[in-house]
């Protein structure tokens, strides 16, 4: 190519770049980590992308509250409220710790943002964090205005967790997960009921717990634990039409996992998993049909080839994208995609290739979807961003 073509090229990029900027009214948040602002990008013909706010780190979750008003939390102990083309802080919120090990990755901290069912009238927030205690803590809070007001603790594990969600069973059940991991061996205590570690939790609102929660062998009464056996969950879906909990979860190479979720059941780690170690040596000498025995298997599994990494997990039901709806969408942190699965087929597709760390995925009322993106990804000048998208 000769240079003054390449320089025409460069040019229209740029004058194509500052219109969608203007159109899109980018948010700039004064914390930003940069200036980048992706361009809108068109995924196999059908996903329109508008980049809503930027000046995130690890924008680990999207609450969504109306089209244009919707919270979303930063792992590094911040909490956003988007609205009407507006992004400030709330302040007042826990203290949380988060935790940066050799390999750069942060880990800890503000995870899952839920509201509570009946927002509108009682305007209650849950958040999930791991506290300066080191351990994973729900509270939840009145949002009034931007501060959080009545700021009550009201589940402690006896742990820490590298991922977690909130997901409402009902007006006054929710769940939670408390994820572990094992780098290059699984952590023990997955399979230990007294650690609350690699358990899905399920409490009541104000964090009592329900009467009617499993006895686990070897207990005499409901505990929180609702499912055991999980490695680390990072996506969650209550299906409320169907009355299913999904919740998808990382294996360690290999033998990512969607599950169903079942009142008392052992979701098997570190007893039997698809995967391999780090080092890439077995987890177990379980076989499957032993492992179906005692556990629950997966109802997807996924392999080393595609190294889902997990996070986020939405059933879509009525978007707008009509021929996704049933199919699963979810991010995929370490190829960097958007994915969508869907259980009728069984078919795993990229939605959106190299789009970055998608941390979650949220569906807006006029059935638009939101999803958010960490800084640094796919480049490294990239700032954390939420990205709207629509059919095209
Ligand atoms: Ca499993």
């Amino acid at each position: 190519m000769k240079p003054y073509t390449q320089a025409a090229i460069l040019l229209l990029f740029v004058i194509l770049a500052s219109c969608e900027d203007e159109e899109n009214q980018v948010l700039q948040f004064p914390e930003e980590i940069s200036d980048d602002i992706p361009e809108t990008i068109f995924a196999q013909g059908l996903v329109e992308i508008r980049t809503v706010a930027t000046g995130f780190n690890i924008p680990w979750a999207i609450e969504v509250i109306d089209n244009e008003d919707f919270l979303c939390t930063d792992r590094t102990g911040k909490l956003y409220h988007y609205q009407n083309g507006e992004l400030f802080s709330i302040n007042n919120i826990p203290q949380s710790y988060s935790f940066t090990p050799a390999n750069n990755l942060v880990l800890g901290g503000l995870m899952d943002i839920s509201l509570h069912p009946e927002f509108s009238s009682n305007k209650l927030v849950y958040i999930s964090y791991v506290a300066n205690d080191q351990k994973l803590t729900v509270a939840r809070f009145k949002l009034q205005g931007d501060n959080a007001e009545n700021v009550e603790m009201i589940f402690k594990a006896n742990g820490i967790s590298v991922g977690s969600r909130i997901s409402w069973e009902n007006d006054t059940h929710f769940f939670v997960s408390v994820g572990m991991g094992g780098d290059p061996f699984p952590e023990p205590g997955a399979q230990d009921l007294l650690n609350d570690r690699g358990k899905i939790h399920r409490l009541m609102e104000d964090g009592r717990i329900p009467t009617d929660n499993p006895i686990l062998s070897g207990t005499f009464e409901p505990s929180s634990i609702w499912s055991f056996g999980h490695r680390n969950p990072q996506g969650m879906h209550y299906d409320k039409t169907n009355q299913v909990l999904y919740s998808n979860e990382h294996g360690p190479l290999g033998g990512d996992e969607l599950n169903v979720i079942i009142k008392g059941e052992n979701y098997g780690w570190p007893l039997f998993s698809h995967g391999l170690n780090y080092n890439f040596s077995p987890v177990s000498f379980m076989t499957e049909i032993e492992a179906l025995e005692t556990t629950v298997l997966p109802i997807k599994y996924w392999g080393y080839d595609l190294r889902v990494s997990p996070s986020g997990l939405l059933k879509l039901e009525d978007s707008n994208f009509k021929s996704w709806n049933g199919s699963f969408l979810m991010g995929s942190l370490y190829p960097q995609n958007l994915l969508r699965y869907n259980p009728e087929t069984d078919e795993t597709e990229i939605v959106l290739e190299k789009v970055g760390r998608v941390r979650d995925v949220a569906q807006l009322p006029d059935g638009d979807l939101l999803i958010s993106i960490d800084s640094r990804s796919p480049s490294p000048s990239d700032s954390g961003r939420i990205l709207r998208l629509s059919p095209r």
